[in-house]
């Protein structure tokens, strides 16, 4: 592998489904017979709010159930060995990542554990329910929506996010199925600009032929053994 500083790591729900959270569009994806596209969009919370906000009442009671698993543990590893630049762009709503110990890391589709008021604009740490739940603490409107990135809305941080893919050396790419734009054009942003490449995921992606290398298999396998062999790599460099 040529010299290596700079990662940037893309991970989706398939890192998240080993701890017991459902990914998105498998065969027990999370809608059920809805299509994600028709329920996570900022008409659907207008059309139906206690609908909405109930599915992520209920996402985020869930939170407490699960546990990080090896997948998310080694990359806490990675986060705090690795010497160099490292960026976490996590896809998931979930805290598996932060509860496993990792801290370069920032979550571009939100939290379910933040609020954000339509009122005002605030985003607050939030760990309840939101049906019937309280008013925003700063403003004081009964206006708390998941603060979570609907369809059609921008996801977060973008402008920090493709810098640093513009500047990796080396993009990977865990548990996503490539489906969901902007994250599903990383890769090539990342490969253009100069980049190695490389998906770890159950079975190839949508843009899997972007990648320079795919590994196929479950992540609590895949990602620690990725994790050993660059971390020993830069380790022999050194
Ligand atoms: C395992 C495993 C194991 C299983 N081990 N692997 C037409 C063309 C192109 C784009 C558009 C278009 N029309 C509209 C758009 C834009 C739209 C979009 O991409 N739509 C697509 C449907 C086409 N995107 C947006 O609207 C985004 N905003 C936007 O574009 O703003 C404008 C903009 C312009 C310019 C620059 C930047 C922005 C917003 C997207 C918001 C997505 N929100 C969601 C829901 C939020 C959270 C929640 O409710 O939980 O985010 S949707 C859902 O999909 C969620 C996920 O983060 C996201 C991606 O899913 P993910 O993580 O890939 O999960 P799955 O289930 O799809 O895949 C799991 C994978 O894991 C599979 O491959 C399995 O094989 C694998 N796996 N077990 C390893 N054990
Ligand atoms: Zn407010």
């Amino acid at each position: 592998m040529p010299d290596i500083q700079k990662i940037v790591v893309l991970t989706g729900a398939g890192i998240s489904a080993e701890s017991g959270l459902a990914t998105f569009r498998g065969p027990d994806g999370l809608w059920e017979g809805r299509r994600v596209e028709d329920i996570c969009t900022p008409e659907a919370l207008e059309r139906d709010r206690a609908l909405v906000l109930d599915f992520y009442d209920h996402r985020r009671r869930a939170l407490t159930q699960v546990a990080p698993n090896p997948a998310h543990e080694a990359l806490a590893r990675l986060d705090a060995e690795w010497p160099g630049e490292l960026l976490i762009v996590t896809q998931n709503v979930d805290d598996l990542h932060e509860r496993a110990g990792a801290a370069r890391i920032l979550h571009m589709h939100g939290a379910l554990l933040s609020a954000l008021c339509e009122g005002c604009g605030e985003r607050r740490l939030f760990g309840g329910d939101m049906l019937d739940g309280p008013r925003c603490e700063i403003c004081g409107q009964d206006a708390l929506r998941p603060d979570i990135v609907f369809f059609g809305e921008m996801p977060y941080e973008m402008e920090r996010i493709e810098r640093a893919v513009m500047d990796a050396d080396l993009f990977v790419s865990i548990g996503t199925s490539g489906a969901v734009y902007p994250a599903a054009g990383f890769v090539e942003a990342a490969r253009h600009a100069g980049a190695d490449t490389l998906e770890l995921n159950l079975e190839p992606s949508a843009g899997s032929v972007f990648f320079h290398e795919t590994r196929l298999g479950p992540a609590s396998v895949m990602v620690p053994e990725w994790v050993d062999e660059i971390l020993a790599e830069q380790a022999a460099e050194n």
